[in-house]
């Protein structure tokens, strides 16, 4: 008779016996046997409080509470969703500690939707004592061994094995494929292994064993095995309760309600681990001198009391214990003990059974004790059968209390008072114990009478539900793959930074010389920063970014005042006529004038223009090309103050005296510049993105002069349209790069700024759609929609403060259905784009500074950037990634990012000022 026996429990001296202590001694044996066994009733007003403090305690573990701790644990499980039955292929499943001193591999089947059920090959080791006494390496070892051992029995391959490990022991659980043990019940006590990782420990042991590749893919606590593993056609189940060597259960909780985890929407497997209740106030009014003697006797006293009042493990303790006693008090075998009562663990948990089944008649009841080694009167027989009664029925009892809790806390977060729910059981106390179940039946009805619960026995122990949830975390583990092989071109290595830092100081050098370079580094005839002995009023213009703006700037002494107007420039405009535009732009140099009270002053304008111009003095430029969505026509090749100039005439506008043609960059250098005379470079991380610094002038071959500095507008958004990015270029860069206006330009700033990042985003998520990782693999409309995840979507999606319940609002909302761990994909996702963005931006500051620290032979370098553009203000991490980077790549450059406060349009006036300074020195 193989069985669940207490071998895990050592005698240990001083037991105590009944009836209890303090109270009168009974007169007869038959008083002294009622009284004894009456300890085990408990009545229900006892069970309604065991029913509401293990609900109390279910509720504070949820919320997270710390302190006291909570009696029991409510361990999520990862596991979100009971299986849709579309689960396929072929799984190991290893088990241990479900049923005590065995170990157990099966291989499953899973046929998905369309298949009949194939019956999973099974086979059951033996667990030595010293094994799961021993050290944990021993154990795993033996478990690799027993697998191997049944892998060999079968026809199958030696690779790419996948396996679910069902380990019943409380766990915290940190993925489905990793999980820490806590501490051990029932029968084990392995040294090594509390407090780590299980899976690693079976995968090591796998390892070592080295005859098949298997891959552990998911652990499983073997009441949501048993909860998964039910029918289909007659579950969902969405209880697993396990009343094996040892008890516990779990259910399916609402998410948002589980403190630990940073969810809002839908639901999570919680391991209940009731088996650690002990409520002094509820459990003590029923735990009798017999729990306690056996707690004491027990492997892990003090610890899951409650496992121990209901647990296979312990039945046929209690019942020797009792029988012990009543023998000592010469109520049973006229007072003459036994070898089996005395000694601990001899009565397991078939022998109750069989002694507690009425239908087993009293011959069996004789075998049993005979084979107990328990020579006896009928009445002996009858009072042991009684014994067996009385404590079975008070697991049931406790187990059913135990069991309304949970089905309270259903009836609570699904606000339903009449709740119809399916309770999946497993375990040998109710394949072996035939009246546990209807005890425990019975007493859920009294207990939770609004409840229609049907218990619905789980298919070979729970074996086909852990292949259902290995099912579900190999998919998960394959959508995890792919996401990675997906994104893997996108995690630049320090290498490849310093590759991207070299190209860029190359190109530096020839654009520079006038050799041909994707880097124009065009001379922006900027001298000098700002000395602040600037004063005047100025217009300003500030074309190129998100907003188009107009400026009155007032500089006074170190005070300069801005007031300024934004105006949209429609896409139609921008990719209309260059003669509309300009139009347009004088529209509203004369509407702001107007609203300023300045119609008819003609103020020096500095207009900050933010496209690559190859400047032929301060107030001429010619525009190269248009980038950032523009492609107005018959800009490119003019002059673009000519253009303003020649729309100013077409609108008989009061004459405006431009000064200066700025780029961004510049504009935003000089303006961070006037506040700290550091700053050298200007940077834009917006719409598009650009570089500036000043350069000694002897190294611009195109620019007469070599003393002094000026300042070099890089255009480094087209560093790259060489094709020397090419290695790092991915099919998404080239996807944006064909569906923008202008392919095969401006390769750089694809890479890095805010018109592209949603759109690398967008393609990314298609192409994970089809491979099924996202969404199911549906067909998502909204996402073939151009510009539709737009860059600010990354912004506000990697913001820590979000939690991923308001990651998926946003996703939502943009119409993408999706589940959390769809949701973390896409989070995923974004970090990883904007990360590369971040790091390729920062190896060109890097190639920048460097390169200046260098010009001036200096040791080490301090310098300021001044920088602008909405992405770099409102990403949350892309600032902090791009200093990271700098000072990876620069190290002997101590550089400081200024965000400028006032956008370029004041550089653009400062420019103008110096300008005008200049102008009226050279005028004396
Ligand atoms: C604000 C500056 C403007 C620049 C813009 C770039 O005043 O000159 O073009 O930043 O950022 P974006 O608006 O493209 O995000
Ligand atoms: C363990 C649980 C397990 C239960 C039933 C308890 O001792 O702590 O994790 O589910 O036994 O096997
Ligand atoms: C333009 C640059 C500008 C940058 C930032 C790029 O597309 O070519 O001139 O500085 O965007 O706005």
């Amino acid at each position: 008779m193989d069985s669940i026996g207490p071998r895990g429990l050592q005698q240990r001296e001083g037991a105590l016996g009944c009836p209890q202590e303090g109270l009168p001694c009974p007169s007869n044996s038959s008083e002294l046997v009622q009284e004894c066994l009456q300890q085990f009733e408990v009545t229900e007003a006892q069970l309604r409080q065991i029913q509401s403090s293990l609900l109390g305690s279910m509720e504070q573990a949820l919320g997270g509470q710390a302190s006291p701790a909570p009696a029991v644990r409510m361990l999520p499980t990862y596991v979100g969703s009971i299986p849709h039955g579309t689960e396929q292929g072929d799984f190991v499943v290893l088990e241990l500690g479900a049923s005590g001193a065995s170990l157990r591999v099966l291989w499953v089947t899973l046929m998905g939707t369309e298949g009949c059920k194939i019956e999973p090959r099974s086979q059951e080791f033996v667990i030595p004592q010293e094994v799961m006494l021993g050290p944990g390496q021993q154990l795993f070892d033996f478990a690799a061994r027993c697998l191997s051992e049944f892998l060999d029995t079968l026809p199958v391959g030696k690779q790419g094995l996948q396996l679910g490990f069902n380990f019943s022991f409380p766990c915290h659980q940190t993925g489905l494929d990793k999980s820490t043990l806590i501490s051990w019940t029932k029968g084990f006590k392995c040294s090594g292994v509390e407090g780590q990782d299980v899976v690693q420990l079976l995968r090591d042991a796998i390892q070592r064993q080295g005859t098949y590749s298997i891959d552990v893919v998911a652990v499983v606590n073997d009441t949501v095995g048993t909860m998964m593993g039910c029918e289909p056609g007659v579950g969902p189940c969405e209880v697993g309760l396990v009343v094996d060597t040892g008890t516990n259960a779990c259910y399916m909780e609402e998410a948002r309600h589980v403190a630990v985890l940073d969810e809002d929407r839908g639901r999570v497997c919680i391991s209940v681990e009731w088996g650690s209740f002990s409520d002094d106030g509820a459990l003590g009014p029923v735990w009798t001198i017999f729990d306690r003697t056996l707690d004491q006797e027990s492997l892990n006293p003090g610890a899951q009391r409650f496992e121990k009042m209901i647990g296979g493990l312990y039945l046929g303790e209690l019942v020797r214990l009792v029988l012990a006693d009543l023998v000592r008090r010469g109520v049973l075998f006229d007072g003459s003990t036994s070898p089996v009562l005395l000694s601990p663990g001899s009565i397991l948990l078939e022998h109750v059974a069989e002694m507690d089944d009425p239908s087993a008649g009293a011959a069996r009841l004789h075998a049993v004790l005979q084979f107990l080694g328990l020579n006896l009167r009928t009445s002996d027989a009858e009072l042991v059968q009684q014994v067996c009664v009385a404590v079975c029925t008070r697991a049931a009892r406790l187990c059913a209390a135990a069991l309304a809790a949970i089905l309270s806390r259903l009836q609570h977060i699904r606000e339903q008072r009449s709740l119809q729910i399916a309770v999946a059981t497993g375990g040998r106390v109710f394949e072996r114990h035939p009246r546990f179940l209807s005890i425990l039946q019975e007493t859920v009805k009294c207990l939770a009478p609004e409840c229609g619960v049907s218990f619905i026995p789980s298919v070979d122990g729970g074996g086909q539900g852990v292949a259902m949830v290995t099912a579900v975390a190999a998919r998960l583990a394959a959508h995890r793959r792919l996401l990675e092989e997906t994104l893997a071109p996108f995690r630049l290595t320090h290498e490849q930074l310093v590759a991207v830092q070299r190209q860029m100081r190359e190109a530096m050098a020839k654009g520079l010389k006038g050799k041909p370079s994707s880097l124009r580094m065009l001379p922006t005839y900027v001298r000098a920063t700002p000395d602040g002995s600037e004063r005047g009023d100025f217009l300003a213009l500030d074309l190129g970014g998100t907003n188009f703006r107009v400026l009155l700037v007032h500089v006074a002494s170190g005070d300069v005042q801005i007031t300024n107007q934004i105006y949209s420039i429609p896409e139609y405009m921008a990719q209309g006529s260059g003669q509309q535009l300009f139009d347009h732009i004088v529209d509203c140099i004369v509407d702001f004038q107007q609203k300023q009270g300045l119609s008819g002053q003609s103020l020096p304008l500095g207009f900050t223009f933010s496209f690559p111009c190859r400047q032929l003095g301060l107030d001429k430029g010619i525009l190269m090309n248009w980038t950032k969505g523009f492609s107005a026509s018959d800009c490119e090749g003019q002059d673009v103050v000519f253009l303003l100039r020649e729309a100013i005439r077409r609108k008989k506008a009061v004459e405006l005296n431009v000064v200066a043609l700025v780029n961004d960059t510049v504009g935003t250098m000089m303006s961070c510049g006037y506040e700290n005379p550091h700053c050298e470079v200007g940077l834009i991380v917006g719409t598009g993105t650009n570089a500036c610094y000043m350069e000694e002038l002897r190294n611009v071959t195109s620019v007469p002069g070599d003393s002094g500095r000026m300042c070099i507008n890089m255009e480094w958004g087209a560093f790259g349209d060489d094709g020397s990015l090419g290695m790092l270029s991915t099919h998404f860069d080239a996807r944006v790069d064909q569906a923008s206006i202008n392919p095969g330009r401006q390769r750089f700033e694809k890479m890095i700024s805010g018109m592209y990042l949603g759109e690398i985003v967008r393609h990314i998520l298609l192409h994970l759609t089809s491979l099924g990782v996202l969404f199911r693999g549906q067909h998502i409309q909204c996402l073939q929609t151009r510009d539709i995840f737009k860059t600010k979507f990354l912004s506000e999606i990697e913001s820590d403060s979000l939690a991923l319940r308001q990651v998926r609002a946003i996703l939502e909302d943009l119409g993408l259905p999706l589940t959390s761990d769809d949701a973390l994909m896409v989070l995923e996702v974004c970090q990883a784009v904007s990360r590369r963005a971040a790091q390729l931006c920062g190896a060109g500051v890097a190639a920048v500074v460097e390169r200046i620290r260098e010009n001036r032979d200096l040791e080490k370098l301090t310098v300021s950037v001044g920088v602008d553009g909405t992405l770099y203000k409102l990403h949350p991490h892309f600032s902090s990634l791009v200093a990271e980077t700098v000072r990876e790549l620069a190290p002997r450059c101590v550089v400081t990012f200024l965000q400028s406060k006032d956008g370029s349009g004041k550089g653009a006036a400062l420019v103008t000022a110096v300008a005008c300074r200049l102008a009226q020195m050279t005028r004396v």
